[in-house]
């Protein structure tokens, strides 16, 4: 294990992961540095706390000299790895690690990893439920929204981490050894930070670059690219499909859930389809996923059944929020790409008046055209990326520019008859007009709830 007493460390990003990661550096006795492009005034409200454990915070930029008189850097995943000052000193040899790959080395117990372009919060949240029903100690973190280094102090050896991966998180990783990795799906996302969806893809595949055979890899038998790492891996691979009877894994057959351990084994019957109460069909290759992922790790079929029946959808995911005057309102603030926003479009089966729009990411919004002539009546643009979204989606359905999401709801929900849905599932990132996607769709939900009548905080 890494010796970390005494050593000057460099935290780069001072957000949940960069807090976290700094606090436990501290608390293992190194030497830490802090440092944020985000003004004083705006972390004033985590300063304090560094400043009293003898930490040194560096705001409104990263300082050249900061970076060189460290003996680690540790960065925080929304920091890319081609950040200037990085990149100057990596070229001097020092060792540059993420926040995912710092934790990694100190937690105690095992890791299930989760990661995939979409579906990893819900399969995360899913297999955590399941191995917490099965009795097992268990931790759920990670891009999630819980830095794992906050959490190392209440790990065990019998501890199981469930962990949701971006591919943010594992560009950085060098030892990062989940026991169980699953990838639910490879589709373009973040280009703007990876540049090619290759790039992208490899970003993910990491989650398996130190398993051995010992090791297993949970994969989605339906998307090609995913599909494809079962080459490049060490570990025994288990795969899920919604569409064909799998060798060992979970697939679905005349409505119900099925799994097998291995080829020679007996197919178990999990559960009926009928009874998983997630709305649209991504969700079936999620519970799929978690099926696998739980049983392999010794979670019995019983407690696997029981936590998914009982399993609520995670807030800003497909979100029921409402219904006004006979429209349903659905919050899915966590489509933050194309192939999201298509699963949640799909989810309905027509009537749908789409708000779409934030920061773009690169994407090509006329992958939507089709799903769109089918079942949505209207899109409602917002913020940075809307002039890009109208040129492409132009002809394809009737488009109002609302710039804002106040906007956005009001003449949605005008323009919307009894038995439509309004549904927010952005495509893109919020951090033009939100801090991050959970405040977009909290700010989505008030706004519904001001459709009602209502002020919020005084329920109905
Ligand atoms: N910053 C710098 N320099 C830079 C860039 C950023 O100093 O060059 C600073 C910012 O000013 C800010 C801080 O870094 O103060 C933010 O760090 P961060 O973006 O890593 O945010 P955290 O709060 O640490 O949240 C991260 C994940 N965020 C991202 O990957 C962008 C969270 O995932 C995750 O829940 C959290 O760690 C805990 O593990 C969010 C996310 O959007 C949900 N993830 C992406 C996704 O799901 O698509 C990958």
């Amino acid at each position: 294990m890494m010796e970390l007493k005494g050593k000057k460390v460099l935290v780069v990003g001072l957000g949940k992961s960069g807090l976290a990661a700094a606090l436990f550096l501290r608390r293992k006795g190194a030497l830490v540095t802090v440092s944020d492009v985000r003004s004083a005034e705006a972390l004033a409200k985590d300063i304090p706390a560094l400043l009293d454990e003898g930490i040194m915070v560096e705001t409104g930029g990263h300082g050249l000299f900061t970076f060189r008189r460290q003996d680690l850097i540790v960065v925080s995943p929304g920091v890319p790895l081609d950040t200037p000052e990085l990149m100057q000193v990596k070229n001097f040899g020092m060792p540059v690690i993420g926040e995912l790959e710092l934790a990694a080395r100190f937690l105690k117990g095992q890791m299930l990893a989760i990661t995939g372009s979409n579906g990893k919060t819900t399969t995360t949240a899913l297999a955590g439920e399941i191995l917490k029903e099965a009795g097992m100690r268990t931790l759920v973190a990670g891009n999630i929204g819980v830095p794992l280094a906050g959490l190392i102090g209440e790990s065990t050896d019998d501890t199981w981490w469930v962990i949701e991966v971006s591919s943010f998180q594992l560009e950085s990783t060098v030892e990062f050894h989940p026991r169980i990795a699953v990838i639910l799906n490879i589709t373009p996302d973040h280009l703007d930070r990876h540049g090619t969806f290759e790039n992208y893809a490899l970003a993910k595949e990491r989650i398996f670059a130190a398993q051995d055979e010992r090791d297993s890899l949970v994969l989605n038998a339906d998307n090609a690219r995913t599909a494809k790492a079962a080459e490049r891996s060490a570990a025994r691979v288990y795969w899920f499909s919604m569409e064909h009877e799998v060798s060992q894994g979970a697939w679905v057959k005349d409505g119900y859930v099925l799994y097998r351990s291995a080829p020679d084994a007996v197919e178990e019957q999990v559960m009926r389809l009928h009874n998983i109460p997630l709305k649209g069909e991504h969700n079936v290759e999620n519970v799929l996923a978690a099926v696998c992922a739980a049983r392999l790790a010794g979670a019995p079929a019983e407690a696997v059944r029981r936590a998914i029946e009982n399993f609520k959808a995670v807030e800003h995911r497909l979100e029921y929020v409402a219904t006004v005057r006979g429209v349903e309102f659905y919050n899915d603030s966590k489509a933050t790409n194309v192939d999201a926003t298509a699963k949640a479009v799909a989810a309905f089966s027509g009537g749908v008046h789409l708000i779409l729009g934030g920061k773009d990411k690169g994407s090509d919004y006329t992958l939507l055209a089709q799903l769109l002539r089918e079942r949505v009546r209207a899109v409602y643009t917002i913020g940075s990326a809307a002039a890009k979204i109208e040129s492409q989606l132009r002809g394809v359905v009737s488009i109002h520019s609302c710039e804002t999401l106040d906007n956005a709801v009001t003449v949605a929900a005008a323009a919307a008859h009894p038995g439509d849905v309004v549904l927010l599932a952005p495509a893109c990132s919020s951090f033009d007009q939100f801090e991050n996607y959970e405040h977009r769709g909290r700010v989505f939900k008030e706004l519904v709830n001001e459709q009602m009548g209502w002020k919020v905080g005084q329920g109905a």
